[in-house]
């Protein structure tokens, strides 16, 4: 365009030099502009990020996930607005399960409920990078106690309300921030209370010029669960399912808020669940402290064992990511996502790089979330107990189960399924592929390895 201008006027040498200055002028404006206009933009792009995050809540709870008995619709219709992930691994317990979401590590090396002040979370690279934190909560990830430097004011979380441990004793415990601010034997008031703390946040504490990320863990459904009065009988799946209820119905007022603020639009919503349920007989049927007649009886759907076990029912949950017009709505994945990758996928959203000091075990899922690849990590590490590659898991002889998870006809062998014809780990292959057993045998190993901590291959 500059060149025909200059074609068609043959202008003479002052009048080039003032069409020039004029140009420079303009051009300089444009860029000036330019450089604004993607500022704002970039700006505008880093989404609000809100975590929302259940105890104990089994991969077959979920309606959208197949549960005949629970009432989910506000779940359901999230799973409507965004993608449904149906390959998504957390841990196999509360704490560890924890440390591997704040820190994008393997607990073998994050630590679970022990996580080191040392460890670096999430929050504090947003917080770095211009977010306002907050956690709202069961934090569990500092021995369930108040030392001070493992807690979430300390590990990034610029406001904290909630309990730092579980509640299986029927009682909890609340801290705001660093402080003591009393507790509660009313496990069926935790729900309402996490979710009226998280709608005072969005709509009181934060600022609104800067983004914000909030990480809403909830106590529901650990034992002792409990709901309120107006959930209590009301389901179909006992006590169990008034509780299943009550969060939907919970997660789906604090949804409104968000709808009601104008966050919708940019709010990265992600849903899921810290472990697999219990499912157990031998420790269901003797915990006592339950509302009388009820039994946290969670449901695994087609998957294997529960909470505490590695197969499928213990890592596998459900997990639901809405952020309209960038994921796609209506979607199914079943690529493999975990939790471990939260940390380098919200580098890539808000602009901060991950610790490079260390070995981040998550990948960076942008491209998955937002539709522009279908495919996830290649594969999952099961803690002491094995490793998924593709649709191959392997399980080792001495696979790590917690106390009340193991199963007691379990023969001691190396265990070997094909996940994409047998998610429920019926059919172990491992004597028909003896030679994928020992490649998976071999990379279960080069991650539990210390020669993959090397600060070079934390960017992985
Ligand atoms: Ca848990």
């Amino acid at each position: 365009m500059h060149v025909q201008m200059k074609e068609q006027i043959k202008p003479q040498p002052a009048t080039l030099i003032f069409l020039n200055r004029c140009f420079l002028h303009r051009w300089m404006i444009l860029k000036v502009l330019l450089v604004l206009v993607s500022a704002t933009a970039s700006a505008a792009e880093k989404p609000n990020i809100l975590i929302i995050f259940t105890d104990d809540q089994g991969y077959g709870d979920v309606g959208c996930y197949g549960s005949a008995l629970n009432k989910t619709p506000r779940l359901d219709q999230l799973a409507v607005e965004g993608t449904r992930f149906t390959s998504f691994y957390s841990q196999t317990v509360c704490g560890p399960s924890r440390s591997a979401l704040l820190t994008g590590r393997h607990p073998i090396r994050s630590k679970g409920w022990g996580m080191p002040a040392s460890e670096i979370t999430f929050a504090e690279k947003l917080r770095d990078a211009g977010y306002q934190t907050a956690c709202i909560g069961k934090w569990d990830v500092s021995n369930r106690k108040p030392i001070i430097e493992r807690m979430p004011n300390a590990q990034g979380f610029e406001y904290y309300f909630g309990t730092l441990g579980a509640n299986d004793g029927g009682g909890v415990t609340f801290h705001e921030n660093n402080e003591k601010v009393g507790s509660t034997r009313d496990m069926g008031s935790l729900t309402t209370l996490y979710t009226n703390k998280a709608i005072d946040y969005l709509e009181n504490r934060r600022d609104s010029g800067k983004p914000f990320v909030l990480y809403v863990a909830h106590t529901m459904m650990h034992t002792i669960i409990d709901a309120s009065e107006r959930f209590r009988g009301k389901s179909e799946g006992d006590l169990y399912g008034d509780v299943v209820e009550e969060f939907d119905y919970e997660t789906g007022r604090l949804l409104d808020t968000v709808d009601e603020l104008g966050l919708r639009e940019n709010t990265l919503v992600i849903y899921t669940s810290d472990n697999g349920p219990w499912n157990q007989d031998k420790y269901t049927k003797k915990k006592k402290g339950h509302p009388e007649g009820s039994i946290f009886w969670g449901d695994a759907g087609p998957l294997r064992n529960g909470k505490g076990s590695p197969y499928e029912g213990g890592y596998r949950l459900p997990c639901i990511v809405r952020w309209p017009d960038k994921v796609p709505a209506g979607r199914t994945s079943d690529a493999i996502f975990a939790t471990i990758d939260f940390m380098p996928t919200f580098a890539a959203l808000a602009g901060f790089t991950p610790p490079a000091d260390r070995y981040i075990d998550g990948i960076n899922q942008t491209q998955l979330l937002l539709g522009k690849q279908e495919s996830g990590r290649d594969q999952f590490y099961f803690q002491g107990a094995g490793i998924r590659l593709g649709k191959w898991k392997y399980l080792k002889p001495k696979a790590f189960f917690y106390g009340y998870a193991v199963e007691d006809d379990r023969q001691k062998v190396d265990e070997l399924y094909d996940l994409e014809n047998d998610i429920g780990e019926t059919t172990n292959l491992a004597l028909k592929h003896p030679q994928k057993v020992t490649e998976l045998k071999e990379l279960m190993i080069s991650v539990e390895g210390s020669d993959r901590l090397r600060p070079a291959d934390s960017r992985r």
